[in-house]
């Protein structure tokens, strides 16, 4: 039986693609609409983020695709869930007979807690969506309860109900991606380079840091075969003129000889695209031999996560790097003509005015291109959520766990303190004379511009971002009396953890 499908990405406006990088494409639907386009099913994506949509203009659409069922989901899941829950509701109110099918990371974890409490959803997937949904549509489909859909947590008899977790995708190669979902490829541009796309060569990652969740959801690291990864970039380029493409992957260089395999297959090719990839500076200096492939294969901006500069905090967190990697890494990167962005973490440990000035003479040292200072975010379901169990939260509203704004509290600065030392950072590691004076010395003309886009960039972000913390702290002020939890165990408890999603997986590898 054909089925009307709606996928909808949540209107979750961020500054970062406003304003920032640029709008990206929904990969996380697009990889569920494969499969179910592939079933003869009429699907259509609605993507209500990049283009800004009000929730009554999205029941509009709604009302005039009248699928029989919509789902959605969001990569920036967590912060992404308020709006996610919010717009399922208004379309259950406006159309009920919809069956409403919510997935992706932070439903996984909580999909008890989003049964019991949000009437509007029907059925939350728990792990990869493409495995699962087949399945599911034909359960829906036979009006029967899905009471053998791996994967799935519903309501039976009004209570939630979870099925059995689906086992990791054993093969990656034999699922598609539903590029045709995408009408108009000019929506997805970014770094001002032109037409945008994300690409998944590989998922899950070795390591476990902990405060990191995707290993957690992910389970394991697998990759796609990396001749028909670089095929379909290369058809990505010939057909629809993509020139940037961010690589999803948590970790693409876990397996030296594999990653190595792809560069080469990609360098082969010659094609005029730009990559984003996160990568460990441990990797990168794995990879000293093989750093002209990197570039001749086009990656361009690496994001590096250096968290912290202190040995004990990289320890403590699991990180399996040291200082000395990351200074090496962004020197090498700074010789190939790569840049490095590096993400560096404020609130892995008490931090003082004198924490932030040792981290942004540091970070001078390293001398990165960029500096992405991130709050650190405590997700239920990590092993760095269940240590601040007891550490007091100052931000109890989801929207802003976003890594831009602080959640846990600081023993020695406020938050507004802790605001002003971050934008602070910011500003001096990017407006210093000396860097300025370095772009301006910039001989290359492609890098120049580049770095002269992402710094502009960067810096709307930054001003907004300021004018935003400046209203926040105001309205804190006029709101003192507010009440906020006390503690991130006590809101962990309102943000019940479905457990079992790895204990399931136990016992039951293939
Ligand atoms: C690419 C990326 C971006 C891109 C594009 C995001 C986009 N529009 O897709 C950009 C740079 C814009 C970005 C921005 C942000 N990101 Co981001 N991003 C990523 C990254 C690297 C990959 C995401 C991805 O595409 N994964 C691959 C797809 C296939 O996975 P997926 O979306 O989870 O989908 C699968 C399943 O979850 C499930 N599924 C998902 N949705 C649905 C829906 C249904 C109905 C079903 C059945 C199943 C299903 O099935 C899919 C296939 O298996 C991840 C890190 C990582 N390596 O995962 C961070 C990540 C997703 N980002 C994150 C965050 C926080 C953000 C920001 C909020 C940061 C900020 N302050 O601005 C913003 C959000 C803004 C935005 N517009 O998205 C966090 C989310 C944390 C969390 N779990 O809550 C991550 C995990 C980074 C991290 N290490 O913590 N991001």
């Amino acid at each position: 039986m054909t089925l009307k499908i709606l996928l909808i990405s949540p209107p979750y406006l961020t500054l970062t693609s406003c304003l920032g990088t640029g709008h990206q494409i929904p990969l996380g639907l697009l990889m569920v609409g494969g499969p179910l386009l592939d079933a003869g099913h009429q699907v259509m994506l609605l993507d209500a983020e990049r283009r800004h949509l009000s929730l009554s203009a999205i029941v509009d659409e709604v009302k005039r695709f009248s699928p029989q069922i919509v789902m959605t989901g969001h990569a920036g899941s967590t912060p992404a869930h308020p709006i996610c829950v919010k717009m399922i509701a208004e379309i259950k109110r406006a159309c009920p007979d919809v069956v409403t099918v919510y997935g992706g990371v932070y439903p996984t974890f909580h999909a008890e807690q989003i049964l019991e409490h949000e009437d509007a959803v029907d059925v939350v997937v728990r792990g990869e969506g493409e495995a699962i949904i087949l399945e599911l549509v034909e359960a829906i489909a036979s009006g029967e309860p899905p009471h053998g859909v791996k994967g799935i947590a519903y309501r039976s008899s009004g209570k939630p109900t979870l099925n059995p977790p689906s086992l990791p995708i054993r093969n990656l190669d034999t699922f598609r991606i539903g590029w045709e979902l995408i009408k108009n490829w000019d929506d997805y541009q970014c770094f001002g380079l032109g037409r945008a796309a994300i690409i998944q060569f590989s998922r899950g990652c070795p390591h476990c840091c902990t405060y990191c969740g995707q290993q957690e959801f992910w389970m394991e690291w697998r990759y796609r075969d990396p001749v028909k990864v670089v095929d379909e970039i290369e058809w990505l380029y010939r057909t629809h003129n993509i020139r940037f493409l961010s690589l999803a992957d948590e970790n693409p260089t876990s397996n030296k000889a594999v990653w190595k395999h792809f560069l080469e297959e990609l360098a082969a090719r010659q094609l005029p695209v730009y990559f984003f990839a996160s990568i460990r500076a441990t990797d990168i200096v794995r990879d000293t031999d093989m750093l002209h492939l990197y570039k001749q294969a086009g990656i361009q901006y690496i994001l590096m996560g250096i968290e912290s500069m202190e040995p004990d905090v990289l320890k403590a967190i699991k990180k399996g790097s040291t200082t000395r990697h990351d200074l090496e890494a962004c020197r090498l990167l700074k010789q190939h003509g790569i840049f490095s962005i590096v993400a560096h973490v404020v609130g892995l440990k008490d931090e003082t005015w004198k924490t932030f000035s040792t981290a942004i003479k540091q970070l001078i040292h390293y001398d990165g291109d960029f500096v992405n200072v991130t709050y650190v975010t405590p997700h239920s379901w990590t092993a760095f959520g269940r240590q601040v169990k007891n550490h007091p939260v100052v931000q109890p509203d989801l929207r802003k766990w976003d890594y831009r704004n602080q959640i846990l509290s600081q023993r020695h600065l406020s938050p507004w303190k802790m605001f002003l030392a971050v934008k602070w950072l910011e500003f001096y590691f990017h407006a210093r004379p000396g860097r300025l004076w370095d772009i301006f010395r910039t001989q290359d003309r492609f890098l120049r511009r580049q770095i002269l886009w992402s710094l502009l960039h960067t810096s709307f972000v930054w001003f907004a971002e300021v004018l935003i913390g400046l209203k926040d702290i105001f309205m804190s002020v006029i709101h003192s009396s507010q009440r906020i939890p006390k503690n991130f165990g006590e809101y962990s408890t309102r943000l019940k953890i479905t457990k079992g999603h790895r204990d399931a997986f136990q016992g039951i590898k293939p």
